[in-house]
């Protein structure tokens, strides 16, 4: 074993002695990359950022408009569905809880789920129950910096739990979808891109719901 492989396993066992490692579930200090397609470019005259659905009003905000909205930290530990789980991560964006609260979006209590939608089609649904959680986050800075193209800049969604948070639902990250150019508030769930191809509908963490046919 490396001396790396040595800390690792040791940092490792310290986190599960904490109750935060998920079942099958293995602790990177890395940060993978992880997506399927190509890494989109980034032009701030063009990109913009759609909120349409069961909203009173849809809206439409430019960059600069984005950078505008009040913005909060998060620290959370990030669990990836192919067994990788990265700890103590910290981001900064925007919560959607704290737009609807401000009434910056005006939700239809009609929305039961959320889709967010990304470049090149990618896309993720969760219930509306999850995206208003302390552990979503439309994030643009990860570690106090920008986020890197690969990763998913300039923005993406990032869901994971909080340590110490008691009633949490705690999901995989492929429903944290990256270079995130909307929100869609819907009545019926309607399922994204990995939930199609087979994926867990709910990627409860803990109850290790990776596929579909995981129950
Ligand atoms: N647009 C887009 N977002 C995506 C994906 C993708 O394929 N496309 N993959 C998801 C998966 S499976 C994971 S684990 C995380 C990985 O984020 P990372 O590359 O920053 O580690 O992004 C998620 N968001
Ligand atoms: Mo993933």
């Amino acid at each position: 074993m490396s001396e790396g492989q040595g800390k690792r396993r040791k940092l490792q066992g310290k986190i599960s002695q904490e109750g935060r490692l998920p079942p099958g579930q293995s602790l990177t200090v890395k940060f993978p990359v992880l997506h399927y397609g190509p890494v989109p470019t980034f032009d701030p005259s063009t990109w913009e950022f759609r909120v349409w659905g069961e909203v009173d009003q849809e809206v439409t905000w430019t960059w600069d408009e984005f950078l505008e909205l009040p913005r909060i930290k998060v620290k959370m530990d990030i669990h990836c569905v192919t067994r990788w789980s990265k700890f103590d991560t910290e981001w900064e964006g925007v919560s959607l809880q704290t737009l609807v609260q401000q009434e910056i979006i005006r939700v239809k209590p009609s929305a039961k789920f959320l889709l967010q939608h990304c470049d090149y089609g990618y896309s993720t649904n969760m219930p509306m129950s999850v995206a208003m959680s302390d552990n979503f986050l439309l994030a643009s800075h990860f570690d106090g910096q920008s986020l890197t193209p690969d990763h998913g800049y300039p923005l993406r969604g990032v869901v994971g739990a909080i340590p110490g948070r008691e009633g949490l639902k705690d999901i995989y990250l492929w429903k944290g979808g990256k270079w995130l150019r909307g929100l869609e508030f819907i009545a019926e769930d309607r399922m994204g891109f990995w939930e199609q191809a087979g994926y867990h509908n709910d990627a409860d963490v803990w109850d290790e719901q990776r596929f579909a046919s995981d129950g």
